[in-house]
């Protein structure tokens, strides 16, 4: 059964990752089909951790939903020849499942050769076809019968197809040949099936459910080639197209996980620990522990199911959450601060604002300097008039804004805080994008004014 794909955004985060897991298992429950939990792109450390905590596989990693020679495949259990068999045999299966073509396997189901019925009949034309000693025939005929699959089975200047080609690519090699079918193998040389070009007329794209993003740009690649079957989110949205008429699901609450974890309570759907565990984990994340201002009462309430099912105490795992790997003890300066940069440009002025979230200030206070020093780098090799690094503290609501460029003195004015050591604090400041960046933009529109 060919699976419908569910998947999170691009640089996945904990709340993408936990809902494509924690939704797959929901469509699983209450809808017939085969569906896969999928990421686009690779998971960060702290993410594996978590998952590896709940004691969940990773979801498939997938950088392209293009459709490829696999989708074009028809779900069969392929019928195929043995080497050892002999032609008596190979004919008896031919003619049983009425193909024309037959793959020749090992006991690994890799692909060894090829045999069609055109190479069969001329084994018999070129052997009796001369028409001089019939009386003979009874005895060409049983060597013809006795001879094996490995001496006849073509090998050479076969056209076979990788499952992740594209169609395009197939599409023009068939019109180079004239084959009736063309095998499919995987990276392993496993056989997989024939296609042809009947195929190419009725194929079929790869099917996904979309959750915690609705933009083009945040999904995967080759979502034009997809069909988007559903759309779970908690973003504004953007720009999607489709087809034929979707379930789009979409409210403004604080992380997805919410919108899942009320499915599976609406429908008193049973949750494992483990689910409940990861569901949590989503809203935590995404609402930084319930201090966000993107925070509802409905993840709230949510929340609090979920950490009785889990037995979690979503303050002492939350802070776990944000702080359970040395991720940021180990990424040099450059990476920490490039990880989640955002640019920003108002007249003739562009800024930029990097967020780091912790429960922890006292990690960066020593490195603050050294951070200071490759943002004065940033900003000259980037031409930024000033940037902010907001070192956020969940825990104590608030952000250490590190400034650093020449301009840095309009951040100060901005916020109407003079700089101590390089930084300034923001109480009860969690948000980049409700509580920093208007800010700065009407201090410069000032700044512009006068
Ligand atoms: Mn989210």
């Amino acid at each position: 059964m060919k699976p419908v794909y569910v998947i999170g955004h691009k640089n996945p985060d904990i709340d993408s990752v936990a809902a494509a897991i924690s939704y797959k298992v929901y469509k699983q429950i209450t809808d017939k089909g085969l569906y896969v939990a999928a990421a686009a792109g690779e998971l960060t450390d702290d993410i594996l951790w978590l998952l590896k905590e709940l004691e969940f596989e990773p979801p498939l990693v997938l950088d392209n939903v293009r459709t490829t020679v696999e989708d074009l495949l028809e779900d069969k259990d392929p019928v195929y020849a043995t080497i050892d068999m002999n032609i008596m045999e190979l004919g008896n299966l031919m003619r049983k499942h009425n193909i024309k073509t037959l793959p020749v396997l090992n006991d690994e189901k890799q692909f060894l050769g090829l045999l069609t019925i055109g190479d069969l009949a001329m084994i018999f034309l070129d052997n009796l076809g001369k028409g001089q000693d019939i009386e003979q025939s009874p005895r060409i005929l049983r060597e013809i019968f006795d001879r094996k699959v490995a001496d006849i089975m073509k090998t050479r200047d076969l056209v076979l197809f990788e499952k992740d080609e594209t169609v395009s690519e197939v599409r023009k090699q068939m019109l180079a040949t004239r084959y009736r079918n063309y095998p499919v193998v995987d990276e392993q040389n496993r056989y997989l099936g024939m296609i042809s070009r009947h195929n190419l007329l009725d194929m079929k794209r790869k099917r996904l459910i979309l959750v915690d993003h609705n933009e083009r740009k945040q999904a995967v690649n080759g979502i034009e080639e997809a069909e988007i079957l559903e759309i779970v989110d908690h973003h504004r949205i953007g720009d999607v197209e489709t087809i034929s008429p979707i379930y789009f699901h979409n409210e403004p609450v604080g992380s997805t996980c919410t919108l899942i974890g009320e499915m599976f309570l609406e429908n008193r759907l049973f949750i494992n620990t483990n689910l409940a565990g990861l569901m949590l984990s989503g809203i935590l994340s995404d609402t930084m522990i319930f201090k966000s201002p993107t925070t509802t009462e409905r993840d709230r309430r949510v929340a609090q199911r979920l950490a009785e099912f889990s037995g979690l105490d979503p303050l002492d795992w939350g802070k776990k959450i944000f702080n359970n790997s040395d991720h940021f003890e180990k990424a040099s300066d450059e990476d920490l601060i490039n990880e989640d940069l955002k640019e920003y440009m108002s007249g003739n002025t562009i800024f930029a604002i990097s967020q780091i979230e912790t429960v922890d200030f006292a990690k960066f206070s020593e490195r603050k300097q050294s951070l200071i020093k490759t943002m004065e780098e940033i900003c000259r090799r980037s031409n930024y008039a000033f940037m902010c690094l907001m070192v956020t503290d969940i825990m104590e609501e608030g952000t250490e804004l590190i400034i650093s460029g020449d301009k840095a003195f309009l951040v100060e004015e901005a916020f109407g805080n003079k700089r101590h050591d390089g930084s300034i604090f923001l109480k009860g400041v969690m948000s980049r994008k409700k509580q920093v960046v208007p800010v700065l933009y009407e201090a410069l529109r000032k700044a512009n004014a006068i």
